[in-house]
């Protein structure tokens, strides 16, 4: 069962995960308007890359209750940021707010 559960963590992060320095990269794409996935789970020290994967949209990422800003991206570009408190992160892009473009991150503690 223990062995099980270590397996599939160890293929999730092979699938998701991209080391960098002592944290996971974490990817979210920008695509049709949307965040996918909208929703991520990650510990303290990872990392969130978004990435525009749009034909020709702009999108930016806004985090209005922590001062979390990006400037507006466009097809190609990233933006990244990484998480340093536990908490509940909730953001959205500000061009498409009314769209309901909008995505939470939930930063674990790391054990
Ligand atoms: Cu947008």
């Amino acid at each position: 069962m223990r062995f099980g559960t270590l397996l599939v963590g160890g293929l999730l992060l092979s699938l998701f995960g991209i080391a960098h320095a002592d944290g996971e990269v974490v990817e979210v794409e920008l695509k049709d308007n949307q965040f996918h996935p909208a929703e991520v789970e990650i510990q303290v020290g990872d990392t969130v890359r978004w990435v525009n994967v749009e034909t020709r949209t702009s999108h930016d990422v806004y985090f209005p209750d922590h001062g979390i800003e990006s400037p507006r991206f466009f097809p190609e570009e990233s933006f990244e940021h990484t998480f340093e408190e536990p908490g509940t992160y909730d953001y959205h892009c500000r061009p498409h707010e009314d769209r309901d473009m909008r995505g939470t991150i939930h930063v674990q503690q790391r054990e």
